[in-house]
């Protein structure tokens, strides 16, 4: 009986209005106390806020099938062509506000619970995580979900339903520990889990040709059973399905085995199966080389390819349709397998000539790059590939041999070739998924400008000199609905106030606050709410730690995974040499600031977790000192997660976006700060060089070599120890953090991180430092000129609407898609 949300008419104003009925309060009210009692098995008088919570996603859940059923009917009779987006990853984080808001029902459920005493803000914290991914890449893949249903794309996400997630972090007497996260513990009121769409999926045994067909022989089955979340768009446009897959054995229980006494072999192999959905691989911008992650990757990525080809040939009948009717991206080289997958699907099964095969392969699947980090590169040794996979490793020989008759007909030479190769030779022989995915892909994107130059540059230089069409940019963005809307409601109301509310429909139109951005008194609103982030977030860190903070303090954020690369080390030593000049000069009129650091790092990073336990060390230093008072604190906010993230952006003041040029592929948290009004102070790398080209070089703070500049020091005697020498105040600080100043029950904690600096500084921290220092002082200057402060601010917000994932997801789809 809902309305369909698509349905409802624009009023001339341009305001979307829900029509009526179903939604009323009371109507509303009455669904969540019957879905209590009747789905929850709840008493309202009994209930506990747990039970509220879980009606309350049922009652919301209800109105939202309605419209998932009418996209995917509409879908159907349109014969439109579907965005297949496979990724290892998807960092949703929350759905109940997000559904809440795009469905425009926020009010309503707020009334809903108010009229029984309760507050949606106390019954949201109730919902777990879904962390399925690590940072920018899985959270990327879940902004483009939203945003396909958004610009009302039928698009389906595919991935793995991991029973453990994100490991939740602990921080123990300043070193991480690492702890299952069990989202899934109370149930989850969001999945549907569809029986009927069951896949086998093989690993291993060996391939025989019969009557000229070669036929794959696995070893060993699984099933993939597919589970499905619902994605709801922007004023619930269209309803997208997330499809998530679990395993199971063929033979769950051995039952003779079990009756012969034999209670673990019995059950042997559903724990195999279990073990593939497990957990998630803690590695962020690095290859996990294990052979369980391979299986995974097959897992997830064949019973996709498999769903993908059995839909189109459920509607279309003609498997040489498929690329008019599917557009397959693959995010990164994770489901790279795919390729070997649709080849085999396609001449194996559907029994094509290997030369339509690959015209349909290439015409349907399409490949983006997220790291040029070598040890990221993922590569498998030769051997492990052809005992799990030993068809696929076939088809990508054919496929080879097929691409290296290209290269040399284009004249390549052999060091081309051997670049070109889908198998590296250079010492165990391995397959290169980078390779598989670009040969196999009509389109292979970067996800910043900059990043996408350096990839025909550096790793890709070879195959761009042979396929030079085949390379384009899409640079990154961010939900706006989750990243302003729904994280910052007060900056929300205070733009609506300013501009009206043409922004909420196109991000672009925050524009229209240029007009305003010398306006004090909107200014001075910015600021106001900016503050009362600032005062929640102080309350959040007083609950959580013990920690009591100034809320007039700059808020100075890295917020982030711990990398090297990322250079939280850059920030410490710079606090460190702060720390240093307060001490000395304690009378100067200092900037109090708050320096706020949070992430994980991945369990086996030896360096990242020593940089968590120095910020540690430095924060139980800094914050008793009295000497410094309030003018410098440092905290370090434990299991930094999606979550986290939308309670410290809002509050923040300053981002900091600090990566080795030439190192962070995009970033996105970047545009989720610079959205929320925090200035930018960071290196040209990224899309930070793009968000500089957006809001103008007065409103952003740059320092630091450029990419160039990083590679020809690199390339031509670097000294680090030269640089340090040059400088007293990074002297200085680096001679406290390894002389044990911050660790004095461990003195040489950091000599390693510290002598790593001196040898070879491979993330070039000292010959930044000078400038990264001076560029915080000009932070300082700016702050301490409130209107000046105040105008960045604004142009901040007002200029990065382009980083609406909405624009990004429209250029895919123009582009690479073809669906707009
Ligand atoms: O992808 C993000 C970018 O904004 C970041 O700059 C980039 O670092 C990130 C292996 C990765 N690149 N590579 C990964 C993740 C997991 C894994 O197992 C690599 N993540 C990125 C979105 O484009």
């Amino acid at each position: 009986s809902a309305v369909a949300a698509h349905a409802v008419p624009k009023t001339p104003g341009g305001l979307h209005r829900r029509a009526s009925v179903p939604s009323s309060p009371s109507e509303f009210d009455k669904h969540i106390v019957r879905v209590l009692r009747h789905r929850v098995g709840k008493d309202e008088r009994a209930a506990k806020p747990h039970d509220w919570y879980n009606a309350s996603i049922y009652a919301l859940r209800d109105q939202i099938i309605d419209a998932w059923i009418s996209s995917t009917r509409r879908t159907y009779e349109s014969g439109g062509k579907r965005v297949y987006y496979l990724s290892m990853e998807f960092l949703i984080g929350r759905l109940l506000r997000d559904a809440l808001s795009n469905m425009g029902m926020t009010r309503e459920m707020e009334k809903a619970l108010a009229a029984h005493g309760l507050d949606l803000a106390e019954i949201e914290e109730y919902e777990p995580d879904a962390a399925l991914g690590n940072g920018g890449l899985g959270r990327l893949a879940a902004c483009f979900m939203e945003s396909l249903a958004t610009l009302d794309i039928p698009a389906y996400g595919y991935g793995i339903r991991y029973v453990n997630g994100m490991f939740r972090q602990r921080i123990d007497d300043g070193w991480q520990v690492e702890l299952p996260e069990t989202w899934l513990a109370h149930g989850n009121p969001w999945e549907f889990e569809r029986l009927e769409s069951t896949y086998r999926i093989g690993f291993g045994g060996e391939v025989d040709v019969e009557n000229e067909v070669a036929v794959w022989h696995p070893a060993e089955q699984v099933e993939a059973t597919a589970v499905d979340t619902p994605v709801v768009g922007w004023r619930g446009k269209r309803v997208n399905t997330l499809r998530l897959w679990t395993a199971s054995a063929l033979d769950p229980l051995k039952l003779d085995a079990f009756n012969a006494g034999d209670h673990f072999g019995a059950l042997s192999e559903q724990v195999r199966a279990d073990s593939l959905v497990r957990v998630l691989y803690p590695a962020d911008s690095n290859a996990a080389g294990q052979e369980l992650r391979l299986r995974q990757e097959y897992f997830f990525t064949a019973a996709s390819v498999q769903d993908i080809v059995r839909r189109h040939m459920q509607y279309e009948g003609d498997i040489h349709t498929l690329p008019e009717k599917a557009a397959i991206q693959l995010n990164d080289t994770h489901p790279s397998v795919a390729v070997a997958e649709l080849m085999r699907l396609l001449v194996d099964i559907h029994q094509l000539e290997f030369e339509d095969a690959w015209d349909i392969c290439k015409r349907t699947v399409s490949y983006t790059n997220h790291t040029l980090l070598p040890e990221a590169l993922e590569t498998w040794p030769l051997p492990l590939f052809e005992r799990l996979l030993p068809r696929h490793m076939q088809i990508i020989y054919a496929i080879n041999s097929r691409i290296l008759r290209e290269a040399r007909k284009a004249g390549c030479d052999d060091a081309q070739i051997a670049a070109i190769s889908l198998i590296d030779e250079t010492g165990e022989r391995r397959v290169r998924m980078a390779n598989l995915a670009f040969v196999g892909a009509h389109s292979v994107n970067g996800v910043a400008a900059l990043h996408t130059e350096l990839m025909k540059e550096t790793v890709f230089t070879d195959l761009h000199r042979l396929y030079p069409a085949r390379i384009n940019n899409k640079t990154n963005g961010v939900t706006p609905r989750r990243w302003l809307q729904q994280c910052n409601p007060g900056l929300t109301k205070v733009i609506r106030d300013a501009i009206g509310e043409d922004f909420l429909d196109d991000a672009a139109r925050l524009s229209d606050l240029n007009a305003l951005a010398a306006d004090a008194e909107l200014g001075e609103r910015i600021a106001e709410v900016k503050h009362a982030n600032k005062v929640a977030l102080v309350g959040h860190i007083k609950a959580t730690m013990g920690l009591r903070l100034n809320p007039y303090a700059m808020f100075d954020v890295q917020i982030k995974r711990i990398h090297e690369y990322k250079r939280q080390l850059l920030n410490l030593i710079e606090t460190v040499a702060l720390y240093d000049q307060i001490r000395s000069h304690p009378e100067r009129d200092w900037v109090p600031r708050v320096k706020i650091f949070a992430g994980k790092a991945a369990s086996s990073y030896h360096n990242a977790k020593l940089v968590i336990k120095l910020a540690n060390d430095i924060a139980r230093r800094v914050n008793n000192d009295p000497t410094v008072g309030g003018l410098l604190k440092v905290v370090f906010v434990p299991n930094y997660n999606v979550s986290l993230a939308e309670k410290i952006i809002p509050a923040a003041d300053l981002s900091e976006q600090i990566s080795t040029a030439g190192m962070e592929a995009s970033g996105t948290g970047n545009m989720k700060f610079a959205l929320n009004g925090a200035l930018t102070i960071g290196t040209l790398d990224g899309a930070n060089v793009e968000i500089k080209e957006h809001v103008g070089d007065e409103n952003i703070v740059i320092f630091g070599l450029t990419a160039e500049e990083v590679a020809q020091r690199r390339a031509g005697g670097y000294v680090p120890r030269e640089v340090i020498e040059g400088s007293r105040e990074l002297s200085q600080a680096l001679s406290m953090i390894a002389s044990g100043v911050f660790s004095p029950d461990d003195p040489n904690r950091y000599a390693g991180l510290v002598g790593g600096i001196f040898d070879h500084d491979w993330f070039m921290c000292a010959a930044d430092f000078e400038s990264y220092s001076a560029a915080q002082r000009q932070v300082d200057a700016k702050w301490a000129n409130k209107s000046l402060w105040r105008e960045s601010t604004i142009r901040n917000i007002a200029n990065v609407g382009w980083f609406s994932s909405d624009r990004t997801i429209g250029e895919y789809a123009k582009d690479i898609w073809k669906v707009l």
